[in-house]
């Protein structure tokens, strides 16, 4: 089963969309392994960020993500990095759907509400630097109410 890295970002914290966030991954049927509540520091989201290290918005980026707390998740499931970049929306709000989380909560490229993985490569590596303790194992099988 395939994982992705999900993370509400501190807009997504301080206006109260948490529970909305994780509600719509778990409503579609994907399975929470990880999360955790923490306030990154610089250098850490500076390693998130580090293909964007050339943008002119880095600095206003990573000024806006070390803000406050965020909320650190893993989701898996089938096709969760593709599926997951389709529930949270395009990266400028304007241009998501309706349905979409940013097209539902968000307006601002700057404070577009959530993260999600663009590659199963870069998945794996998020996943590594947020979670370098592992995620959870779950014993059971895949859910037959989910999966064919
Ligand atoms: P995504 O988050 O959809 O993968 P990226 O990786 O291109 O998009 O951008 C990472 C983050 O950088 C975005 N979520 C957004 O917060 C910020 N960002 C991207 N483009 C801009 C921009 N033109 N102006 C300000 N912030 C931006």
């Amino acid at each position: 089963m395939e994982q992705t890295y999900i993370m509400i970002k501190p807009d997504g914290v301080q206006r109260g969309l948490v529970g909305e966030i994780i509600g719509r991954f778990e409503k579609r049927g994907y399975q929470l392994v990880a999360l955790k509540l923490t306030t990154p520091s610089r250098e850490h989201l500076e390693k998130h960020y580090a293909d964007l290290a050339g943008k002119g918005f880095f600095k206003g980026l990573i000024n806006y993500m070390a803000s406050g707390p965020v909320v650190a998740m893993v989701w898996e499931g089938k096709d969760a990095v593709k599926t997951g970049r389709t529930i949270l929306g395009a990266t400028n709000p304007l241009a998501s759907a309706p349905g979409t989380i940013r097209g539902d909560y968000a307006i601002d490229v700057g404070r577009n509400v959530c993260h999600g993985s663009d590659a199963v490569e870069s998945a794996q590596k998020e996943i590594a630097l947020w979670f370098p303790e592992g995620v959870q194992q779950y014993s059971k099988g895949i859910n037959s109410w989910i999966y064919e």
